[in-house]
């Protein structure tokens, strides 16, 4: 397996508005990270995901561009940029930022343009079509509610956005588009950016005929994924974007958003001969819990969880790369949803990292994760800010009647705020994120779940994560080691080896609060073993052919 940076490195991801106000007025900023820093470096990361900070009206917390050149005035200034950046790299650590080409703000200047006549020279930078039969051009529904067509008076037509109203889709077949923002990637590479996170980058070619999408009875709008994810042209432009944007010379790092790929589908995108991207952001895990849409809960099993992360493993071994994720600003905390954040919150939040940092791919940890942050529940629907969970209150309880407590359910199993409560930095007023008023309101248990008790106790779940950074830096069968699942239909337990070279490397997760019990196969012979981690003081001694790992127990072993 070929060797990259990005293949070694551990990437913490910022959502800026979350994780530290520098100035007092309840929004996080850059002022605020740069303050941060050397809790970074002590962290030991490689990069930092960096969520968009270019200039945005919020509609969708810096989703939404109005100026790719330029900083939200929320945030700072590109002085301020430029100084993180330094910072960042004096600590040896690199910047990927956030690249949001699917869609822009509606407020952005293209877009004024586009919508100012039919002839506009940036006309076709957007989607603009007629209505039909008095209605919209299609039945494509928003990933936020609603029909994804929006109908503009000045030209009496619909443009298309697959998200909320003020994130019209870029036309990317327009080659005009293409080469603007090849022309602003470089702009940013040139400036020192080590990487992008792509926003939904499978999304970028539509069939070009806009079908109507297939609709459940009665159902007025429907999700019109098949003509838009993976579309008929989206190798072309990427493998375009590499060549022209990605190449100049320097080893940069690329991760696509990718709602809707297979690990078939995933090997077009990150296959090592067809120079797209490094890796994607898969959605078949954080699908699990599912049934319809996300809002739907259904229960799931370890067997399922293992299935899905084993034939992602399986797949893409020595002809691609993965990404390791269970949580980031679009999803709930890891440990509510994968563990337990009740009694077994350190246990649990330890196993679930222990994953994440031993199978093969590069590991992805979202602010508050290495401190076990968890999710919220905010008793009344005004405390919520997210565009998508207030747009469902109101299609689903203000207009649709329906029960507003199985609503707030959902939202609080689901709902993306969950992740973005203000980052728990000590227990003093607001968690340390401000000393105004937050954006969002903090977690309650920011007393006694924050930075500064976790480094008070050595047997934190940040200290936990400091040891695994550093094993994985330090143990190179960690990152090119072959996986294999061993204990394939065990119901509570997820185990696997990696190997390389003459080195084997022994994985046991107890996924459940009652204890388990794992039994070594028959053909896996050793002759010593060292116990490398665990999240249980244990004998290192133990016979590993049969052993009762306790709720949640995680342990690492080095077979000789
Ligand atoms: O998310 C795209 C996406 O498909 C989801 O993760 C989405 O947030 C989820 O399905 C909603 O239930 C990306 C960004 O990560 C997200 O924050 C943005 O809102 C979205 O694109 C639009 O830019
Ligand atoms: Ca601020």
């Amino acid at each position: 397996m070929s060797k990259a940076f990005w293949k070694e490195a551990v990437v913490y991801q910022i959502y800026p508005r979350s994780f530290m106000d520098g100035n007092g007025d309840g929004i996080g900023d850059l002022q605020g990270i740069i303050s941060r820093l050397d809790y970074l470096r002590d962290l030991g990361i490689d990069v930092v995901w960096l969520g968009p900070v270019y200039r945005s009206p919020n509609a969708d917390n810096g989703y939404d561009i109005s100026d790719y050149r330029a900083i939200m005035a929320e945030f700072g200034t590109m002085d301020d940029w430029d100084l993180l950046l330094e910072g960042l790299h004096e600590r040896g650590i690199r910047l990927v930022m956030d690249l949001v080409v699917n869609h822009t703000s509606d407020e952005h200047e293209w877009f004024s343009q586009s919508r100012r006549s039919k002839d506009n020279p940036y006309r076709d930078y957007y989607y603009w079509r007629p209505g039909k039969d008095g209605a919209e051009p299609n039945n494509w529904a928003s990933a936020f509610g609603g029909s994804a067509w929006q109908y503009d008076e000045q030209t009496d037509e619909y443009y298309l956005h697959l998200f909320s109203a003020k994130q019209p889709d870029l036309n990317w077949d327009n080659p005009k588009v293409r080469q603007d923002i090849y022309a602003m990637m470089k702009w940013w590479l040139d400036k020192g950016v080590d990487g992008f996170r792509m926003d939904v980058i499978n999304f970028i070619s539509k069939a070009p005929e806009l079908p109507q999408a297939p609709a459940a009875e009665g159902q007025r709008y429907a999700w019109g994924g098949q003509y838009f994810m993976n579309g008929p042209r989206i190798h072309e432009f990427l493998r375009e974007m590499n060549e022209q944007a990605l190449t100049p010379g320097r080893s940069i790092m690329t991760i696509g958003e990718m709602p809707g790929v297979s690990p078939e589908e995933a090997l077009l995108y990150v296959g090592e001969e067809r120079k797209e991207l490094n890796m994607v952001f898969q959605f078949e895990l954080m699908d699990i819990d599912a049934e319809g849409d996300k809002w739907n809960i259904r229960p799931w099993k370890l067997t399922e969880f293992k299935r899905i992360m084993d034939k992602w493993q399986t797949s893409l071994q020595g002809k691609g790369w993965n990404s390791l994720y269970l949580n980031n600003h679009d999803q709930p905390r890891m440990v509510s949803r994968f563990g337990n954040d009740g009694r077994y919150r350190v246990e649990s939040a330890k196993m679930l990292a222990t994953m994440l940092h031993t199978l093969q791919g590069t590991p992805f940890i979202y602010q508050g994760e290495e401190i076990g942050m968890t999710n919220v529940k905010f008793s009344s629907i005004e405390d919520y800010r997210d565009v998508e969970t207030m747009n469902l209150y109101r299609d689903r309880v203000i207009e649709g009647g329906q029960d507003a407590d199985g609503v707030m359910k959902s939202i609080y199993a689901k709902g993306r705020d969950n992740a973005r409560t203000p980052m728990q930095w000590d227990d003093g007023g607001n968690a340390g994120f401000t000393c105004g008023k937050p954006w969002i309101g903090v977690n309650p248990n920011y007393r006694e779940i924050n930075v500064k008790q976790s480094l008070e106790d050595p047997l934190s779940i940040l200290y936990y994560y400091r040891k695994l950074i550093r094993l994985r830096r330090e143990h190179s069968v960690l990152v090119y080691g072959d996986y294999r699942m061993i204990l394939d239909d065990h119901e509570q337990i997820y185990a696997y080896m990696r190997t390389l070279g003459a080195l084997r490397w022994l994985v046991m997760l107890n996924f459940f609060e009652s204890e388990a019990e794992f039994v070594l196969p028959e053909e896996i012979d050793y002759s010593g073993k060292r116990l490398v981690l665990g999240n249980y003081p244990a004998d290192p001694g133990a016979d590993i052919r049969r052993i009762r790992l306790r709720p949640y127990e995680a342990r690492v072993y080095e077979l000789e």
